[in-house]
């Protein structure tokens, strides 16, 4: 057998190789990614791979969660109210209720965990490590038709790399506080008028239901949810209670699913 004459090293290097190529040749066109592994963007990953749409998300780190992680001031616990029971519960994520607050509680790692099990676990696949820079573009009507990455190893470097391309039916923004991918479109796509208002102080009770009612569609094929959602329309912060990012990531998946179906 040829194996039998290969080294380790040289069957490890191939077997990587060729299913790297495998999955990024089926990656050359997806129906939605979602730049960025938070709450939100996994949580709309999950429910959009459920009803079968090929999706990917990039995460510019080698991690799950986004600002899920640091927790309420590096304190473990976050707090949701109970409008996300059921998501919690699809996610089987467990919790408990503060009843002096009418909050629940949940441990920030349990939440990533669970959150990146079940978009994975769903169909939908995370690559860690890659940036989107930048979008692809079509005029009459403007439309956006997928995004341009690159490792984030090379964007830390500053050497000069060309990037690489895949196509996409949708491109959701939950790059959080800084609506990255929104950025990138107004600042380099002819012809879109638009404008980041600018996330505001804490408003924790009006932030929480304006994110989640200002989630959707910002162009043909781009769309926005989760802290984007308030970048993008000046809404304020809300701290770490996470029920406004689920919920949306929630939304924007109900809201691709219906655009994807409606232009299929
Ligand atoms: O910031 P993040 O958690 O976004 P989110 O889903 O949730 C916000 C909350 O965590 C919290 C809050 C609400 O209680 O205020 O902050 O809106 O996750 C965004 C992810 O996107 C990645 C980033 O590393 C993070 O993991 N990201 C940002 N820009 C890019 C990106 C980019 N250009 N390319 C790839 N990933």
């Amino acid at each position: 057998m040829v194996t039998a004459l290969r080294s380790l090293e040289e069957r490890i290097s191939r077997a990587i190789w060729r299913n790297t190529a495998r999955d990024w040749l089926d990656l050359a066109k997806v129906d939605v990614t979602v730049v960025g592994a938070g709450p939100s963007g996994m949580t709309a990953a999950k429910y959009l791979a459920e009803r079968g749409f090929k999706v990917v998300i990039f995460e510019r780190r080698l991690s799950f969660g986004g600002g899920i992680g640091g927790g309420g001031m590096l304190l473990h616990k976050i707090v949701v109210d109970d409008r996300v029971i059921q998501i919690l519960d699809e996610f089987k994520v467990k919790y408990s209720r503060d009843d002096e607050e009418n909050l629940y509680v949940l441990d920030a790692s349990e939440l990533m965990a669970k959150l990146a099990a079940g978009a994975i676990d769903a169909g939908a696949k995370i690559i860690h490590g890659l940036h989107v820079e930048d979008v692809i573009y079509r005029e009459n009507p403007v439309r956006i038709e997928g995004v341009v990455l690159q490792w984030s190893a090379v964007v830390l470097s500053g050497l000069h790399v060309d990037p690489l391309f895949v196509r996409s039916r949708a491109v959701v923004d939950a790059t959080g506080h800084d609506a990255e991918v929104l950025r990138v479109v107004a600042k380099k796509v002819p012809g879109v008028n638009l404008v980041l208002a600018g996330e505001k102080a804490a408003y924790s009770e009006k932030s929480e239901s304006l994110v989640v009612e200002n989630t959707g569609r910002v162009l043909p094929g781009l769309y926005v949810t989760g802290m984007s959602v308030a970048a993008l329309y000046g809404l304020p912060r809300m701290g770490p209670i996470f029920s406004s990012m689920l919920l949306s990531g929630k939304r924007v998946a109900e809201i691709i699913e219906r655009d994807l179906k409606a232009s299929a």
